[in-house]
């Protein structure tokens, strides 16, 4: 028996080694739910894979407090004040961008396209993996509300 492991010099093994350790730190969770419902492994989301996330995840349940139907501008600046803290789009500072129908109410489906509009920075209808991952650090996926 050959004390080499594999046959592969050490260095070899090293580096490969980092290789994959600097591959899990980048982007954490995020990346993780990117993949997840990357359906069909192709290197963007389209519209129908992230409105799947967002009903997966609940997201439109954790912006909607008193857990009605829709969202009034209230519920709706409050979700953005804590799930959208660093994004500074038009789209995002505009109640009235989301509310699609203009009855003063933000519904399950005006949510997510609006959610998707914001996530897709380069308004390209491609959810990136950067543009994900991006989204989740913001507290996309978390949300800085605290237990309290
Ligand atoms: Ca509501
Ligand atoms: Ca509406
Ligand atoms: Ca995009």
């Amino acid at each position: 028996m050959k004390k080499e492991l594999y046959g592969l010099p050490y260095w070899v093994l090293i580096s490969l080694f980092g290789l994959s350790m600097s591959a899990c730190n980048q982007g954490g969770e995020g990346k993780e739910l990117y993949k997840a419902y990357n359906k069909d492994k192709n290197d963007f989301l389209d519209d129908k894979e992230f409105y799947n996330a967002v009903a997966e995840e609940k997201y439109f349940d954790r912006w909607n407090q008193n857990g009605d139907r829709s969202l009034s501008e209230d519920e709706w600046s409050a979700g953005v004040n804590d799930y959208l803290g660093g994004y500074k789009v038009s789209t995002v500072e505009k109640f009235g961008e989301w509310d699609l129908n203009g009855d003063s109410q933000v519904s399950e489906e005006e949510f997510r396209e609006g959610l998707f509009e914001v996530v897709d920075k380069d308004q390209n209808r491609q959810i990136s993996q950067s543009e994900f991952t991006s989204w989740t650090k913001e507290g996309g996926g978390q949300g800085s509300r605290s237990g309290s």
